[in-house]
């Protein structure tokens, strides 16, 4: 059993805790589920977490507001038991993530299916030549009767080829560089988008190429101003890496908790491999990064909570320390596991596969560590 300690800590409400415990009872028993088919055992995950009302908290209907410790302790306790439990999720959440905070009502009629599991969302902002640099966005939005006609090209969409709905982020042109993004929200199904190619990655889960040729969207599919998409995606950003950093500390707990169980059991000398210093100074060292990125993780959705403007910094660190430190608590429970670490079909191998791209997604730990400097020097 993982140590729940952290659900004392004061960043957390009656109602957090209550949310936990429901979700840890039917995480028990509705996961790990079958990853055979990633698009079949995605739409399934959507369908369930949606009936057992989990997904609501992925988003926020009319009048409402993100919770996003709601939104790290769902995606924590997710990814302990099941990481691509945790990514269908986070992906209702990031996908609409532009909807809850800036969405006019009728776009968040959109809300309502994914948060309810009848529709699946993507986030489309990542180009072939546009990762880390999101001002370099290339995909065209032209200005047309009525609406925007789209153009271009769009790669490392999650949920691409399996979602009904996009938030695309395409260039408007009021200014040059970020000042001239707009976003804007695409059904699946718009004459034009086409799903050019499925990228396989060493967690699978779906993931595509997306082409946009000639999309038309209304006046009504813009989010936001014209020309504010980057600061709108940024705003997304903050809210969702905290995240990133609470599903990070998930696969972290879950690597101590396997970690744990192999050092009791496993037999050295005629005794357990946790009788052993140097096997206690691992362990150790792993429950201090945990703790610390737990405090990283909550500290940052605690200040949003409390209606901070921005927590561009806060986010930044925790979603930069959660991964970074995770990451190395799994590297440690491989380790710790000798050949079975490493074994194809191993937790801990599975767990070390998954780790990997949250270091990457959602701003690189570069781009994190570039936040956090502007951060201090401006
Ligand atoms: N919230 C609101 N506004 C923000 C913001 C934030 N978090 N971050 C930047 N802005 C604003 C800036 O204040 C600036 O506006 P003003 O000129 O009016 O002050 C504008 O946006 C441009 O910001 P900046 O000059 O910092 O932009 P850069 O092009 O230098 O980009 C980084 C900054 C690299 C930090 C940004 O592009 C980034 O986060 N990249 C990673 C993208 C990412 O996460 N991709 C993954 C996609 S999802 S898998």
């Amino acid at each position: 059993m993982s140590d729940r300690s952290f659900l004392d800590w004061p960043f957390f409400e009656a109602r957090h805790h209550e949310l936990a415990a429901a979700l840890e009872e039917w995480a028990r028993a509705h996961l790990p589920v079958d990853h055979g088919d990633v698009d079949q055992a995605c739409r399934g995950l959507v369908r369930d977490l949606g009936a057992a009302g989990f997904l609501r908290h992925s988003g926020a209907g009319e009048g409402e507001r993100l919770d996003v410790r709601s939104l790290c302790l769902i995606r924590e306790t997710l990814a302990r038991h099941d990481a691509l439990a945790d990514f269908s999720f986070a992906m209702q959440g990031l996908g609409m993530g532009a909807v809850s905070l800036f969405g006019t009502p009728a776009q968040r009629e959109w809300l309502e299916r994914t948060r309810t599991g009848g529709a699946i969302s993507g986030f489309a902002l990542t180009e072939p030549g546009a990762g880390s640099d999101v001002a370099n966005t290339a995909t065209l939005a032209r200005r047309v009767e009525g609406g925007y006609r789209l153009s271009g090209e769009k790669t490392y969409i999650s949920n691409g080829g399996i979602a009904d709905v996009y938030v695309v982020f395409a260039r408007t042109g009021e200014a040059a560089g970020a000042k001239g993004l707009s976003a804007f929200l695409m059904p699946a199904d718009k004459p034009g988008l086409t799903i050019a190619g499925r990228i396989e990655v060493i967690a699978p889960h779906p993931l595509a190429q997306l082409r946009l040729d000639d999309v038309f969207l209304p006046e009504s599919a813009l989010i936001g101003k014209p020309g504010e998409g980057f600061k709108l995606a940024m705003s997304v950003l903050d809210v969702f890496r905290p995240t990133v950093g609470a599903a990070a500390l998930g696969l972290a707990r879950r690597a101590l908790d396997e970690a744990l169980a192999r050092t009791q059991a496993r037999q050295i000398q005629g005794a357990p491999l946790a009788s052993l210093q140097m096997v206690q100074g691992h362990l150790a060292d792993m429950a201090l990064k945990i703790d610390a990125a737990a405090l990283l993780v909550y500290r940052a959705a605690w200040t949003k909570d409390q209606g901070a403007a921005r927590i561009t910094r806060e986010a930044a660190m925790a979603k930069l320390y959660a991964t970074e430190a995770a990451q190395q608590v799994i590297d440690a429970a491989v380790q710790l596991h000798g050949g079975d670490g490493v074994r194809v079909g191993s937790k801990v191998e599975e767990l070390y596969r998954d780790i990997r791209a949250l270091r990457i997604y959602e701003g690189a730990s570069d781009v994190q560590r570039v936040v956090i400097a502007r951060s201090l020097l401006s």
